[in-house]
C-alpha cells in the first residue's frame, strides 16, 4: 500500500484486520517530515506506527494517547520558535531516538525498523525514500501580500496557518536528488495487489509519487493497482484535501481525483478506483466500483480493503 498520515493509517488498520495472515507492506509518505528543535519529525511514519501499534490518540489522529506537553510549554517559555507545533513529551522520545540514529548515519528505513521493533505494527512500514524530500507550499507573502512570493514548510501551512493561506503550488523539495527506497520499489514490483490508501491525493499520495522511481514502480508492477477515493460526496473525510486539490486545479470529487491519478493504460497509476456509494465516476481505462467508503470502524474499513482486493481480482 501507498499511504500518507491519519486517513492512511486508519485504512491500514482495516487492511491488517482483513488480511491478518498476509504480509502487508506500507510505503509511507515522507513529505511531511521536518527538522524542528534539532529533532527529525516524521508525522506520517509515526502516525502509522502509533496507530497500528495501539498508541495513537484516536481523537487527534496523530501523536500519543495520554500525551503531555511540558517540553512544548518549556520551549515556548524560552521563546524557542516555532511554538505552533504540538511537540508531545512522549512523542519527543521517538524524535530523540530517530535523530540520534540519523546522526549516527543510519538511514531512515533502518530507524523506522528500529522504532517499529517496539511498536510491533504487524505490517512493514517503509519510508518511500531514505532521502530528504519535504513538501513546501508556495503562498502569497502574508506580510506584503505579494503573489506566490514565499515557500513555507507544509507543516507550517497545515498547522500554523490551518491551510487558510491560499496555496499557489506544492513543491517536493529534494525530490530531484532523491530515489525510491529499493525495498519499497521491490515491494511494489512483487505485490499481489497494490492499494492506494484514501490519503490526501496531493500532499500525501502526490508527494509520495514525486519521489523518482515511485510512479515508474506503479506503472511497471505486474500487480493490479487499486485506489480508494479520499473524497466522499464531494467532501474530504478529514484534513484539507479540498484546499490542496483546488490549489492544483482538480475538483473535489471522487471522479476528478481518479482522473487525476489516471489509468495505467494512459500513463497514470490506476487499474481500479473505489468510490463511495452514490458518487458517480467514469474514468477511461479504469474499472470503477461503488462501495461504502466510510471508515466508521475497523470492520467497515476491513470491508473496504476486501472490496479493493476484490476489484483487483485477487
Ligand atoms: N497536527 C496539527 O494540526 N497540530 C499539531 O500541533 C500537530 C503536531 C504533530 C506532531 C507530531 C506528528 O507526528 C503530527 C502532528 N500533527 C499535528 C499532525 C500533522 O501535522 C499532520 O497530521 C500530518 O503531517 C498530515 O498528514
Amino acid at each position: 500500500m501507498l499511504v500518507g498520515g491519519v486517513g492512511g493509517a486508519r485504512f491500514l488498520l482495516g487492511v491488517r484486520a482483513a488480511y491478518p495472515d498476509s504480509p502487508i507492506t506500507a510505503v509511507v509518505n515522507v513529505g511531511d517530515d521536518i527538522w524542528l528543535h534539532g529533532l527529525r519529525i516524521c508525522p506520517d511514519l509515526d502516525t502509522c506506527m502509533y496507530t497500528l501499534g495501539g498508541g495513537i490518540d484516536t481523537e487527534r489522529g496523530w501523536g500519543h494517547a495520554g500525551e503531555t506537553w511540558s517540553v512544548r510549554d518549556e520551549l515556548a517559555a524560552y521563546g524557542a520558535d516555532p511554538d505552533w507545533f504540538g511537540l508531545g513529551d512522549k512523542d519527543t522520545a521517538t524524535h530523540l531516538v530517530r535523530s540520534r540514529m540519523l546522526r549516527a548515519g543510519y538511514p531512515l528505513s533502518d530507524v523506522t525498523a528500529a522504532l517499529c521493533h517496539r511498536w510491533q505494527p504487524g505490517v512493514t512500514l517503509l519510508p518511500v525514500t531514505d532521502d530528504r524530500v519535504e513538501t513546501h507550499v508556495v503562498v502569497d507573502d502574508p506580510a506584503t501580500g505579494e503573489k506566490a512570493r514565499k515557500a513555507i514548510h507544509f507543516q507550517e501551512w497545515w498547522i500554523r496557518h490551518k491551510g487558510e493561506l491560499p496555496a499557489r503550488r506544492f513543491a517536493s523539495i529534494g525530490a530531484d536528488e532523491a530515489t525510491i527506497l529499493p525495498a519499497a520499489r521491490d515491494a511494489i514490483a512483487g505485490a499481489d495487489v497494490v492499494l492506494i490508501a484514501p490519503s490526501n491525493p496531493v500532499v500525501s499520495i502526490g508527494s509520495l509519487l514525486d519521489v523518482p522511481g515511485a510512479r515508474e514502480a506503479l506503472r511497471a508492477t505486474g500487480a493490479k493497482v487499486v485506489g480508494l477515493s479520499p473524497i466522499v460526496d464531494g467532501r474530504p473525510l478529514r484534513g484539507m484535501a479540498d484546499r490542496c486539490l483546488s490549489a492544483i486545479g482538480v475538483d473535489t470529487t471522487a471522479a476528478a481525483v481518479g482522473r487525476h491519478y489516471g489509468a495505467r493504460s494512459t500513463g497514470g497509476i490506476l487499474d481500479g478506483w473505489l468510490v463511495h456509494s452514490g458518487d458517480p465516476a467514469e474514468i477511461p481505462g479504469v474499472e470503477v466500483r461503488s462501495v461504502p467508503l466510510l471508515m466508521t470502524d475497523v470492520e467497515a474499513t476491513a470491508q473496504m480493503a476486501r472490496d479493493a482486493v476484490g476489484l483487483a481480482g485477487v
